[in-house]
């Protein structure tokens, strides 16, 4: 009779216990997407919900706004909104924080990383990787999130509906549409052209409507998805600055987790962010990505961005090595200054990873 009074008290403790331990948990986390839901960071963010509900045997359920939807479109208001509560979890572009994480800029000078060429992509691999990576994630920190995994947007490609740009000289007086993050601003002004700051939410109307006559944006992780075809036939394909992504949380809510669930959601944002990577770089990787994909059961239809463009009717320009390399001479300048403001440690850490690449 004790024996089994005993046996209930201690069950009844260890139900207390474990309601207490979840009473915590919140019944739908809030996670933000800037575009959306087709696009490749809108896809990795889905499998990121899928994979966090499914191996935390629905402890841990997140829900994913795309579209802008938790900042009102505002994409450079999101990391405080993510700080301060307001948004759990949330894949956002480095691009987008950068005005709050001086360091995220780094991504962004223009043709830094694109000097490795095809081996852009394992340039930037050995930047997150590396001693930059680290910088960049303990900055992000210290401004108050909890950093889980990169992702990627992709390398950032022109498109415009007026001419052909090949060299600078092509630039000139173009209405282009940037994102409201001065280094993008000071890079289309120092190549000539009228660069115009707007949210993304407002974009497409833009493009239609010929407020602007080109953006850029990657090619697989945003312009097939939004079919750019229908608003801009010239395509530049220069690579001039990568867009990394980031996945992370409010420091708070991460720290409501238990060991066990923070330990499998950690797993859940690098398996699906190695997927949205490789959804990312499709097609322009060396066939790398879609072995990958395959290997998982999940390649896309179409593979080929490049031809895909050409069905619909784009023209594509590659850079030659001499207006490449005026492209960089044209953009000296915003590398050097930027490299004072983003710390030129930093740069130089970039510097160092890179080199293991060549
Ligand atoms: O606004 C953009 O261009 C986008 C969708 O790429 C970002 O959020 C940085």
């Amino acid at each position: 009779m004790k024996k089994s009074l005993h046996a209930i008290i201690i069950a009844s403790m260890i139900l207390c216990l474990s309601a207490t331990a979840f009473a915590q948990y919140k019944a739908e986390y809030k996670m933000s997407v800037n575009p959306g839901a087709v696009t490749a960071w809108g896809m990795g963010a889905g499998y990121f919900a899928d994979l966090v509900k499914e191996r935390t045997n629905g402890r841990v359920n997140i829900k994913v706004y795309y579209s802008g939807q938790l900042f009102a479109g505002k994409q450079t208001a999101e990391f405080l909104l993510l700080r301060n509560g307001a948004i759990d979890f949330s894949l956002a572009s480095t691009i987008n924080w950068s005005p709050q994480v001086k360091e995220l800029n780094l991504p962004g000078l223009p043709f830094f990383i694109s000097a490795y060429g095809n081996k852009r992509y394992e340039a930037m691999d050995a930047i997150e990787n590396g001693k930059a990576g680290k910088m960049m994630i303990k900055a992000m920190e210290k401004k108050g999130v909890t950093f889980l995994a990169w992702g990627e947007n992709g390398f950032r490609e022109m498109t415009n509906s007026v001419r052909e740009v090949a060299k600078p000289e092509d630039m000139k007086d173009l209405k282009i549409r940037v994102v409201g993050s001065p280094i993008y601003i000071d890079t289309f002004k120092a190549l000539g052209a009228n660069p115009i700051n707007m949210n993304w939410a407002e974009a497409t109307t833009a493009f239609q409507q010929k407020v602007v006559d080109g953006q850029e944006n990657p090619l697989v992780g945003i312009c097939i998805p939004v079919k750019i075809w229908n608003y801009h036939t010239y395509l530049t394909n220069w690579h001039y600055v990568i867009d990394p992504l980031v996945l992370a949380a409010n420091p708070k809510v991460w720290k409501g987790f238990s060991k066990e669930d923070q330990q499998i959601i950690r797993e859940c944002a690098l398996d699906s962010m190695k997927y949205e990577k490789a959804i990312a770089r499709i097609g322009m990787d060396d066939g790398q990505s879609l072995a990958y994909l395959q290997s998982i059961g999940k390649a896309p239809e179409e593979v080929d961005p490049y031809a895909l463009c050409e069905k619909n009717g784009m023209v594509i320009t590659n850079l030659t090595q001499k207006n490449l390399k005026a492209f960089r001479e044209a953009t000296a300048g915003i590398r050097k200054d930027w490299t004072k403001k983003i710390g030129p440690e930093l740069v130089a850490a970039a510097e160092e990873d890179m080199a293991s690449v060549k």
